[in-house]
């Protein structure tokens, strides 16, 4: 199994540090085990594959959104201060945040080093940085405003209030929203022109990261008419058994309804 480690022999003095108990045991029958926190429909998914990439044991625990509002339950609350997902526990270490999440998994349990540009490569290593960040730092925020935006605009109103609230999310998707989309949609494709992944020749965790973004704009954007490259990166995704496998554990996922 990836990830098992000698006791005494960790190369992770911090993961040992912050829960001495867990590495004490990790190789014997009560290793605790990690547990993904998994919101149906949320960028959860990006963690269930890693998982299944590094080929570690996980266990899910699953939460349901609210049928109206789309938040997540409260009990989301007491894994994380925020409530949100993803989040995973590991023995008594809890990590929220997509990106730090990667960072931790990776450097605990990716063993060989398979998930990240090779520690020669320089601009990989760069990008592979970059794109971790990018991902939610970027991107992300502005899917969010294009799904409020949508909210908006399908909100049941009085008729009379209808054209205001429609030329006020006209003028943020015209001003803002579309121009802002469109460089990075550009910037994607080139990047996705000079090199087949995020960080270069190599399949690594910044896809994984990247893979979630590719999916919240298929459910708007015509990829594979105006995009072909990034399109044809979500597909090459899907490929993937460990996608696949992700999917099987993780059960119905579909972005767009909400
Ligand atoms: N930047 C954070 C965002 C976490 C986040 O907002 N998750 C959403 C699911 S995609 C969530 O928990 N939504 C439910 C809510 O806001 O109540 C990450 O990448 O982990």
């Amino acid at each position: 199994m990836a990830g098992v480690v000698a006791i005494g022999e960790s190369p992770y003095p911090t993961a040992r540090a912050a829960c001495p108990l867990y590495w004490a045991t990790r190789d014997g029958p009560e290793t605790p085990m990690i547990t993904l926190h998994h919101l149906e429909n949320s960028r959860s998914q990006r963690i269930l594959w890693l998982l299944e990439e590094l080929g570690v044991e996980y266990e899910i625990e699953r939460y349901q959104r609210d049928p109206v509002t789309s938040l997540a339950p409260q009990a989301l609350k007491d894994i994380h201060p925020l409530g949100k997902s993803p989040v995973i526990t590991d023995g008594d270490v809890t990590v929220a945040e997509s990106g730090a999440i990667i960072d931790y998994l990776v450097e605990n349990y990716d063993d060989t080093g398979r998930l990240q540009p090779d520690p020669d490569d320089a601009q990989g290593l760069r990008d592979y940085r970059y794109f971790m960040h990018y991902a939610e730092g970027t991107v992300m925020p502005l899917l969010i405003v294009a799904l409020l935006m949508r909210r908006v605009d399908e909100a049941k109103m009085p008729f009379f209030v209808k054209p205001i609230a429609k030329g006020i999310t006209g003028k943020i998707r015209s001003g803002y929203l579309d121009p802002n989309l469109g460089n990075n949609l550009a910037f994607m494709e080139s990047e996705l022109t000079r090199k087949p992944w995020f960080a270069g020749n190599r399949f690594t965790a910044a896809d994984i990261q990247m893979s979630f973004i590719a999916e919240g704009l298929n459910v708007s954007v015509d990829l594979a008419s105006q995009f072909p490259k990034l399109a044809a990166f979500l597909a090459k995704c899907h490929a993937t058994p460990t996608y696949q496998r992700a999917l099987e554990r993780g059960g119905p996922f579909q972005l767009g309804a909400r």
